[in-house]
This record gives C-alpha cells, sequence and structure tokens, in this order.
C-alpha cells in the first residue's frame, strides 16, 4: 500500500491505524515534508513501514513506486485554507498536478487508487436549515483550496471513466485528533491556552462544521477500499455540528479556563458558513459507524494528547503564529 501524504495530520494516523487493525499491508510512505509533514509523527511506526521522502510530482518516482504497488491512498495535498487565500499556486500544483501524476501512474500499472477528498468541495450550507450536502450535491468550491480539491476529484472521476482506472473518493467533514498541525482551529486554540496565549476565534464565530475523528474517518477509508464500489464516492460525517463558538467555549471549559478567555479576531475572507454529509451511503452500504459518539470525550483525549506532546507541536508554533500575523488573524 502507497500513502501519500502519510507525515501529515490524517495520513499519520491512517499510518498507525492500518498497522493495529489491518496489519496484513505493507505500507510505504511518500511524503515531501511540507511544513505540514512531520516524520516524528510516524516515529511510533518507524521499524514497520518504509519512508519515502519526495514529491508526488516528482514522475519519475511515482512511477517506480506505482511499478510496486498494489493500492495507493491519496492523503497528500496542502489543506489548509488560510494559507490557499495567501498563496494559491502550491494547492494548484500539489493537489491537481499531483492528483494528475499519480493517476496516470496508476493508469498504468492498473493500481487500486483511494482518493481522500473534502466537504469544502460543495461549498456551504445556510446557517440555519437542515439542508446536508450528499453524493449528488453539484460542485461549488468557495477558496483556492477547495476549487484545488474540487479539480482533483473530477480528474479522479474522469480517470475512471476514460481509462477504467479502479478509482474511488470520499467527502469527509472536518477532523480532528492528534498530530494535527497546530494552524487548524482546534489545536490552534488547546495550544494557544497550552503556551498562555489567547484563542482566537474568526469573527462571531457562528459558522458550523461537523466534527469527525480522525480514526473514524480512516475506518471509513478502509472500508471503502476493501469493499467500496469502483468510482463511487462517499460522503464522511459524524452528524455532529457545532458552532465554532460552541468548540471555542468546549475548549475552555474543558482546560479549565474561563468560557469567555479568547480574543476575536478579523473573519476569514470567504469563510464557508457551515458543511454538513450526509452520510447515509457509507452507514447502509458499508456499515460504517463512528465510534467517537461523544464530541466532548474525544475533544478531552485530543486535549490531553496535546498537553502531553508538547516535543510534536512546541517546534511548529512560533512559526505558526507569526504567519497568522501577516494574515491579520
Ligand atoms: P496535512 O496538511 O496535515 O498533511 C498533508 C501531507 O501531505 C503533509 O505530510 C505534507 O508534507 C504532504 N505533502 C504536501 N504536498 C506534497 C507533495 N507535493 N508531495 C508529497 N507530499 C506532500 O493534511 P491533512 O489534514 O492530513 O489532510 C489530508 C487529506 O485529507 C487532504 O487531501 C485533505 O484535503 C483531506 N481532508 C482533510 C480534512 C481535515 O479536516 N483535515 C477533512 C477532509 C479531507
Ligand atoms: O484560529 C482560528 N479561528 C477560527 O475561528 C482558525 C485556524 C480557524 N477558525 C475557524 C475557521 C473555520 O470556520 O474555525 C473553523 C475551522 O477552521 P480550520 O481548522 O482552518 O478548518 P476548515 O477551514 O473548516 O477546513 C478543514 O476541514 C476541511 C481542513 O483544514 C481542510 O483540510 C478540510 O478539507
Amino acid at each position: 500500500m502507497l500513502v501519500t501524504g502519510g507525515a501529515g495530520f490524517i495520513g499519520s494516523n491512517f499510518v498507525h491505524y492500518t498497522l493495529k487493525q489491518h496489519p496484513g499491508y505493507e505500507i510505504c510512505v511518500l511524503d515531501s515534508l511540507t511544513y505540514a509533514g512531520h516524520r516524528e509523527s510516524l516515529a511510533p511506526a518507524a521499524n514497520n513501514i518504509e519512508f519515502v521522502e519526495g514529491d508526488i510530482c516528482d514522475v519519475e518516482l511515482v512511477d517506480r513506486l506505482m511499478s510496486r504497488t498494489d493500492v495507493v491512498v491519496h492523503f497528500a495535498a496542502e489543506s489548509h485554507v488560510d494559507r490557499s487565500l495567501h498563496d494559491p499556486e502550491p494547492f494548484i500544483r500539489t493537489n491537481i498536478t499531483g492528483t494528475y501524476i499519480l493517476l496516470e501512474a496508476a493508469r498504468k500499472y492498473e493500481v487500486r487508487f483511494h482518493h481522500v477528498s473534502t466537504d469544502e468541495v460543495f461549498g456551504d450550507l445556510p446557517l440555519n436549515s437542515d439542508e446536508k450536502f450528499t453524493e449528488e450535491t453539484p460542485y461549488n468550491p468557495s477558496s483556492p483550496y477547495s476549487a484545488s480539491k474540487a479539480s482533483s476529484d473530477t480528474l479522479v472521476r474522469a480517470w475512471v471513466r476514460s481509462f477504467d482506472v479502479q478509482a474511488t473518493l470520499s467527502n469527509c467533514a472536518n477532523n480532528y485528533g492528534p498530530f494535527q498541525h497546530v494552524e487548524k482551529f482546534i489545536p490552534r486554540q488547546i495550544t494557544n491556552v497550552l503556551v498562555g496565549d489567547r484563542p482566537k476565534l474568526y469573527g462571531e464565530g457562528e459558522n458550523i462544521r461537523e466534527w469527525t475523528h480522525v480514526d473514524d474517518h480512516n475506518a471509513a477509508v478502509h472500508l471503502i477500499v476493501s469493499n467500496g464500489r469502483i468510482g463511487d464516492t462517499y460522503l464522511i460525517g459524524s452528524g455532529d455540528e457545532r458552532s465554532n463558538k460552541d468548540i471555542l467555549e468546549t475548549t475552555l471549559e474543558l482546560m479549565y479556563q474561563e468560557r469567555d478567555a479568547y480574543d476575536r479576531v478579523p473573519d476569514r475572507p470567504g469563510h464557508d458558513l457551515r458543511y454538513a454529509n450526509d452520510s447515509t451511503k457509507i452507514r447502509t452500504e458499508l456499515g460504517w459507524v463512528p465510534t467517537y459518539a461523544d464530541l466532548r470525550a474525544g475533544m478531552a483525549q485530543t486535549i490531553d494528547w496535546y498537553r502531553h506532546n508538547e516535543w510534536w507541536w512546541k517546534p511548529q508554533k512560533e512559526g505558526t503564529e507569526a504567519t497568522y500575523r501577516v494574515l491579520g488573524r
């Protein structure tokens, strides 16, 4: 199994999850170790996997690795919306060109391909509605990040239809859990509290996200890799929707801080209002059931992880906050 982006947040958790739950796979990780990739995230697995430091846009390297691969799970991406608003170029390169290069190699060597994508490709939903995204919702991305992911999804579908590539796709809601970069919402606020800074809420904090534990996401990916229908797309999401303000106040409460001990900062331009996935298909067809039913408990566990793993996140913290200062957030 070739895991692209396996040194990132979801990819590294996927490697640990696979070694534990599906020990039959021989894993090779391909990751270029951008600012978001951390070899240390794979330290507990170092003796049980092969790690290749390299770029998914490197045609020769991808060709060589794909020639000895049965299945590729493609996580590698530029993943942060705020960074895409500041500098879209790496998003176009990695998310679109990189996916194209992997698809061409998968086509050549007839490799099973799973493409990991996001609910952000659909745009957003109104705040006060019960509407949800489904596998049939038309794409309407808002940011350079989501536009690049939407492009990569359509490339995968075209390669299935035109070249018979054996691919599946999944679009998951927001993930949380260990090894998530401190630029992202939940870890940024946890680590702000841990270093004695005030958390930062964009705008009024009314925007809603559907929070899914990374292990539940990865369990879903395994179900699709094993039993998914070729060419099909599966939406993944816990069903637990929360406003950013709610998540932040819960974080503060779980860390024994005053619930209002945070700063409001200028809103993200084009900020998507609400994401919510209808995950009926993966639940009924593949039997996926999220095990982290209690978000508060999952968040408490995640806070604990950051508390005990300062060695992992501390080196990212100062640079990340310096970047946010440039963005004014
Ligand atoms: P991440 O930013 O934490 O990790 C991305 C990894 O890809 C890093 O290790 C990075 O070094 C690597 N990478 C980047 N460019 C590369 C390149 N050109 N060649 C090789 N490796 C490269 O991202 P994440 O949050 O783990 O997201 C993983 C995937 O899941 C992405 O495709 C993302 O769109 C998708 N996704 C994320 C979420 C979420 O909440 N984080 C939700 C749904 C879908
Ligand atoms: O400091 C912050 N304050 C704040 O209010 C940060 C970093 C974020 N926010 C808000 C913006 C969003 O409404 O919190 C929400 C979550 O922000 P992010 O963690 O940046 O996630 P989001 O933009 O929702 O995108 C995430 O989920 C979908 C991932 O980063 C994507 O890779 C994934 O596709």
